[in-house]
């Protein structure tokens, strides 16, 4: 158990929960009584939820408080009914903690990117209507008695599915996280983005259910001796193609239809994609379509000329999928401020697409000393692992890392070390350990600091 924490420092859980755009510039132009008023207005106003710490605070002045002494309509008048909302929403003081696109990141906005809003969420779950998105060309809402999945190549007998049929065969459920492969992608020359939202939000974590993609190969007739790779097909405008090879295809792929207890949403593959444990996010296949089973890979355009990775020396890497092992710290983070100096529960997210998380360490002055924080459970395969540590901010500035180690005993790169191989230009697979600089005023920014 923990001990009771010294006073707590409060922090913003998001600057946009609370304060404008224009109350953030005075915080940063360091009009630090500004802010304290601001924030006793939020909580005066019911908005306590944008101040993570001070709710716990035992040394409050509970007292003279007229939040605690005075009681408020919510205590005083009938609520809404049952089902006044049919499908639950969140609360309206939760209104800004969405996803976010970055304008201007492609020239249309059906093929582009919304990311996950980290620096809010607990636990390893994404909320499903949280989970990022990356569409090549817009989402669509599939007619479920219209979709079909095909099965054909290097198989005895080639199968036409109905959903209907692939939801009474056999099912399994498992938590894995999702990520792009080019989560982080614009951070390989120099701080590019604010927020960890921006440069870590292309990643979510669901749980998946499905079918096991084994279990539908082997009762199409998989041939086991000449089919060696599989093609994915999604049924978007895209008709995005990828090739899995057969000992990953056997092994803990899913054809799934269900993210976190319900039917996938409409963004993320409704009715039904390809989830591939480990791999960069490109290869979970959504609104699929079409397996086929071949003896060699299919080379298709998302793995010849895009999704490759861009070597120091200009040559292009190619087939290099898997998520290799990575974490940050969801708060403090970017865009973040500490109001005051005292107790902070320092957390963050660590993943591996080879396994499971072994250890995560946390530095406080830019990686020179290190200590080993706490990992919640559960601690699962190919998921998210939430990491916490105490801290106390006594006002110094200081600059918060996150290292992690998975099962297999790799250790996340710096940035510098990735940069000697990777060079500068790259865009995809960028693992490297993430600087916030956390100044004398209590801002968090993002910094490279090697
Ligand atoms: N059919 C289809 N599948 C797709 C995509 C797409 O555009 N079309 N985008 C891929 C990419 S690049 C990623 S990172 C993941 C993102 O999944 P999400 O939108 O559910 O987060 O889906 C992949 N599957
Ligand atoms: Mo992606």
């Amino acid at each position: 158990m923990m001990r009771p924490p010294p006073r707590p420092a409060r922090i913003t859980r998001a600057p946009e929960n609370f304060l404008s755009a224009a109350d953030i510039r005075d915080v940063q132009a360091g009009r630090r009584g500004f802010l304290a008023q601001a924030f006793a207005a939020a909580v005066a106003l019911g908005g306590a939820t944008a101040v993570r710490a001070a709710a716990g605070t035992a040394t409050g002045t509970a007292a003279g408080d007229p939040a605690i002494l005075e009681l408020p309509p919510w205590s005083t008048t009938l609520g809404h009914p049952v089902a006044a909302r049919p499908y639950g929403q969140p609360s309206v003081h939760e209104k800004n903690l969405v996803r976010r696109e970055s304008p201007g990141l492609t020239r249309v906005n059906a093929a582009s990117v919304s990311f996950a809003p980290l620096q809010g969420l607990f636990g390893i779950i994404t909320p499903s209507g949280l989970h990022f998105e990356r569409h090549h060309q817009g989402w669509q809402d599939i007619d479920p008695t219209r979709h079909r999945l095909m099965v054909e190549g290097l198989v005895r007998t080639p199968t036409v599915y109905t959903m209907e049929d692939l939801m009474r065969l056999p099912s399994v459920s498992r938590i894995h996280f999702i990520e792009c492969g080019a989560n982080s992608g614009m951070e390989w020359a120099n701080v590019a983005v604010p927020t960890v939202q921006y440069t870590h939000g292309m990643l979510s974590c669901s749980e998946f259910t499905g079918v096991p993609l084994s279990l539908l190969l082997d009762q199409c007739g998989l041939d086991r001796k000449r089919g060696r790779y599989v093609l994915a097909e999604g049924a978007d405008g895209a008709s995005l193609t990828r090739t899995i090879a057969m000992d990953r295809a056997l092994d803990d792929v899913l054809v799934a239809y269900g993210q976190n207890g319900e039917m996938l949403r409409p963004e993320n593959g409704y009715p039904l994609r390809l989830v591939v444990p480990g791999v960069q996010g490109v290869s979970s296949v959504k609104w699929l379509r079409r397996l086929k089973v071949g003896d060699q890979p299919f080379n298709t355009r998302e793995e010849t000329i895009h999704y490759v990775d861009l070597m120091k020396d200009g040559m292009l890497r190619q087939y290099t999928s898997i998520q290799e092992c990575k974490s940050v710290i969801t708060s403090p983070s970017g865009g973040q401020v500490i109001v005051d100096q005292g107790f902070l529960n320092v957390t963050g997210l660590a993943w591996s697409g080879r396994g499971k998380v072994k250890r995560v360490d946390v530095s406080f002055d830019g990686g020179r000393n290190w200590k080993t924080a706490r990992l919640e459970t559960p601690v699962l395969s190919k998921a998210l692992t939430r990491f916490n540590i105490d801290w106390v901010w006594n006002g110094q500035p200081a600059i918060l890392q996150s290292r992690a180690m998975d099962e297999t005993g790799y250790v996340q790169p710096r940035m510098m070390q990735l940069r000697e191989v990777r060079g500068t230009r790259s865009i995809y697979h960028n693992n490297a350990i993430q600087s916030w600089q956390v100044t004398a005023a209590g801002d968090v920014n993002n910094v490279q600091v090697d």
